[in-house]
């Protein structure tokens, strides 16, 4: 089992898609272990995005994930981190087929309307950063067998 971090962007959440990308994820078959709406704040949003900090969309990237509130979750799978960002699409929603998140809802790079963690050391990260450990459930569902092998 593997999991990774996913956030609902402030596009999304303004444009009433919480529900449509909640449900392709659920829809693939990744089981949810943790989820909360909040609204992430400079210091939390410089954390996460750390890796960008001196780049020339750093700051425009900080003012549009602390725009406006954000669903952060946490979901797990066999392969659930290739799985959410080949759900999710490419990082530009131009390169990013029809099927896919930003494929059929999105137009400009900075309002890619979701984020998936990109490795196994950055889901870790990230997981630490937005939930504490008692956030998150380790359940199984009926359904597992039929999904998972
Ligand atoms: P995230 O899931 O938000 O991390 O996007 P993704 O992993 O697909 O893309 P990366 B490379 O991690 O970019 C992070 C955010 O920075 C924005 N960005 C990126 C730009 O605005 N211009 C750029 O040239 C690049 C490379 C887009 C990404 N998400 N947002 N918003
Ligand atoms: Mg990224």
């Amino acid at each position: 089992m593997e999991r990774t971090l996913i956030i609902v962007k402030p596009d999304a959440v303004q444009r009433g898609l919480i529900g449509e990308i909640v449900a392709r994820f659920e829809r693939r078959g990744l089981r949810i272990v943790g989820m909360k709406f909040m609204q992430i704040d400079r210091q939390l949003a410089s954390r996460h995005y750390a890796e960008h900090e001196g780049k020339g969309f750093y700051e425009s990237l900080l003012a549009y994930i602390t725009s406006a509130p954000s669903v952060v979750m946490v979901l797990e799978a066999p392969n659930a981190i290739e799985l959410a960002r080949r759900t999710i699409g490419a990082t530009k929603p131009i390169d990013s087929p029809p099927g896919s998140i930003r494929g059929d809802l999105g137009v400009e790079v900075g309002r890619n309307l979701v984020h998936g963690s990109d490795s196994a050391e950055s889901a870790a990260r990230e997981i630490d950063l937005f939930f504490a450990p008692e956030e998150l459930v380790n359940w199984s569902r009926d359904v597992d067998r039929w999904v998972f092998e």
